[in-house]
């Protein structure tokens, strides 16, 4: 096994989802192509990797039609083999979309019996994750969506959605559980149109609901990538705004079905960028890898896939080390910040608005002046094909 600098170890607080490592392989054209890997075994091997925990949706752990009995023989496995590796369950989330009944939504559904299902089962799922410890609480809304509009009112759906959150919001408060509540955007796959489809959207709703505080964001680079978007930018926006509750990390190209790469695999550059957004902010949370291994993979495969995915994360932060300890890039960043782009360059009516009503502007000199984007990308761009 390679030993170098680029050895994950837990307080990286890299994590998987069972499902992802767990992923058989199935697609929508062809059947599994890997066996089953039970909970205790992804623990295991995760744990050698380096990896600081896993998470769960309810039935990944417990199935569906699983017994009182089963449940708890279940619950007592997972824990003993959480016990033996160290590792931890950080995140938990519901399944809201496997089950035929959520066909046309869980929180959103037009069946309102279907729709109280739905808090009945993400009830019981976060009474699950709080036995194993989790701090955060992600809502995907896979199912949220329509085919047609005809199907129903979106209007109606945003109320339907902003009860199940308030609902689910007192439940976190009545229980004395303390999640932070994720919602996770994705604009398509599997409706046709999902609600609540990027960063923007649910950062909205969040500020409508009874308890905003409590409810943040859980951003995945695949789905802001499907909507042609720069996923930095709706981190950052959730970061700035106090929100970026958990990520989920992976790779995309545009224009594609949900492909849910390893990370880094795709777009190198965003990448780098979006590890240098977390490593500059000193993100302390999750960094969740929410993707598997390519269907022509065997098991050995998919732990190739798990430790690459934790190994390109640590390559890139070294690429961002590098960016920073890069003398010229310094000077250039140097003067954007004496023209005005230093972190912390407020402007306040009360304090400024006379003084910038009176001041004098040489337009002329303003137009003609470039900022030299051009080096500043380049030298960037060096550092990340190895030359620099
Ligand atoms: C898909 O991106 C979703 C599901 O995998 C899960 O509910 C959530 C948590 O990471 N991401
Ligand atoms: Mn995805
Ligand atoms: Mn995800």
């Amino acid at each position: 096994m390679t030993t170098d600098a680029y050895m994950p170890r837990p307080e990286h607080h890299f994590t998987f989802g069972l499902w992802t490592v767990g992923n058989p392989g199935r697609d929508p054209f062809g059947d599994p192509v890997r066996p089953v890997l039970l909970p205790n075994v992804i623990v295991e091997k995760l744990g050698a990797l380096g990896a600081y925990g896993v998470n769960f949706h309810d039935n990944d752990l417990v199935p569906r039609d699983a017994t009182a009995a089963e449940r708890d023989r279940l619950v007592r496995e997972f824990k003993t083999a959480l016990a033996n590796s160290g590792m931890r369950v950080p995140m938990a989330t519901t399944n809201l979309f496997g089950d035929p009944v959520f066909r046309d939504g869980a929180f959103t559904s037009n069946d309102g019996t279907v729709r109280r299902y739905a808090l009945q089962k993400t009830m019981r799922a976060m009474d699950l994750g709080a036995e194993f410890g989790a701090e955060v609480y992600v809502f995907w809304g896979g199912r949220e969506g329509v085919e047609t509009n005809a199907a129903k009112d979106a209007r109606e759906a945003m109320k339907w959605f902003r009860d199940a959150l308030n609902f689910l919001c007192e439940y976190n408060i009545a229980q004395g559980y303390n999640f932070k509540l994720a919602i996770e955007p994705k604009p398509n796959e599997p409706r046709g149109d999902i609600f609540l489809p990027t960063i923007g959207h649910a950062l909205a709703l969040i500020y409508t609901l009874d308890h905003p505080d409590l409810v943040g964001l859980n951003p995945e680079v695949a789905h802001d990538t499907i909507s042609g978007l720069d996923f930095t930018h709706g981190v950052a926006q959730a970061m700035e705004a106090g929100k970026l509750f958990h990520i989920d990390l992976n790779a995309q190209k545009p224009g594609r079905y949900d492909q849910d790469h390893r990370f880094g695999s795709e777009d190198v550059k965003q990448s780098f960028f979006l590890v240098k957004l977390l490593e500059d902010s000193g993100y302390a949370g999750m960094k969740h890898f929410d993707s598997h291994a390519y269907r022509t993979e065997d098991e050995a495969g998919v732990w190739d896939f798990a430790a690459g995915s934790m190994r390109s994360y640590l390559i890139f932060k070294e690429k961002v080390a590098a960016f920073h300890a890069d003398p010229e890039i310094g000077q250039l960043l140097s003067a954007l910040a004496e023209r005005g782009a230093a972190p912390g360059a407020r402007i306040g009516f009360t304090r400024d608005s006379q003084t910038i009503k009176d001041e004098q502007f040489d337009l002329p000199a303003l137009r003609a002046r470039g900022y030299a984007y051009e080096r500043l990308d380049q030298l960037t761009m060096e550092i990340l094909l190895g030359v620099r």
